[in-house]
């Protein structure tokens, strides 16, 4: 592979933003493709620290200087892809339920989605449940993802999945749910069509329910 590309990949892995915007930029300037950047760099060296954190090799805190790393470059390359280029992506919508506000692990999931060809949409954190069904209306995801992290706070999900089957949406979008109190006999209680365990299982079963 080119230095060039293989320097972004290890720069993404190893969680160095600064270097993997400057390689971003230079490789840009020198004419190369952004699909190039995303495809041959930037997702590989994502997917490498999701495998190896399974792998018990790093650690949560490396994972997010990752997705860091990750993210600022994407903000640069994504809105330089052609709308063609990412016709057969995957559309997601994903948020934490109202009254959450923790983020770190949608974080991660969104990245990680994002690495594996999805087309992502994060409403973000206290998401209340109008926006949800507002969401899937207009934006027509094939997944709605929800993340939840609080006893307290998990009921919203079953709130949510009643406001798809009130406004005539349920069987319009497949639903995954994720985070620390859910569980897959919950998925099934609120009739979700998947859970993840975590960033990798999340994508798994996006991959799963898209088929
Ligand atoms: C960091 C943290 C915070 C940070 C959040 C920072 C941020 N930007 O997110 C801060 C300090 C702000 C915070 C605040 C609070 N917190 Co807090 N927090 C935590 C802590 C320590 C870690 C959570 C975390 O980020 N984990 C790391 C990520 C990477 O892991 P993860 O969330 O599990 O995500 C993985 C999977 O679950 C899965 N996943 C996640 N999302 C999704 C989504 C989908 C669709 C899928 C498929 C998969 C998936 O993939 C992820 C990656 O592998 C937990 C304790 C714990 N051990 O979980 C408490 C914890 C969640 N917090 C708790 C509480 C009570 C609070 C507060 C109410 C505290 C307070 N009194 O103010 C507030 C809540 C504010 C609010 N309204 O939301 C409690 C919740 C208890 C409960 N009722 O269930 C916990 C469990 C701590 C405890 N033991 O008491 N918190």
């Amino acid at each position: 592979m080119e230095e060039i590309l293989e320097k972004l990949k290890k720069a993404v892995l190893e969680g160095e933003d600064d270097l993997a915007l400057s390689l971003v930029n230079k490789a840009l300037e020198e004419g190369y493709q952004p699909l190039v950047l995303v495809n041959q760099a930037l997702v590989p060296g994502i997917r490498q620290a999701g495998e190896l954190w399974k792998k018990n090799v790093y650690f949560q805190s490396d994972v997010i200087m990752s997705v860091e790393a990750f993210r600022v470059t994407m903000e640069v390359v994504e809105p330089l892809l052609k709308a063609e280029e990412m016709a057969d992506a995957r559309k997601v919508v994903i948020g934490t339920v109202a009254g959450d506000m923790h983020n770190l692990g949608k974080m991660i999931v969104v990245a990680m989605l994002r690495g594996a060809g999805f087309s992502v949409t994060d409403l973000g954190e206290d998401v209340p449940t109008p926006r949800f069904i507002d969401a899937v209306r207009d934006m027509r995801p094939a997944i709605l993802g929800m993340g939840c992290y609080m006893t307290t706070t998990m009921l919203e999900m079953r709130d949510v999945m009643k406001g798809l089957a009130d406004a005539g949406l349920r069987d319009k979008v497949k639903v995954l749910i994720g985070g620390v109190p859910t569980t897959q006999k919950f998925a099934e209680e609120i009739g979700a069509d998947g859970w993840g365990k975590d960033a990798l299982d999340a994508v798994g079963k996006a991959n799963e329910l898209v088929g």
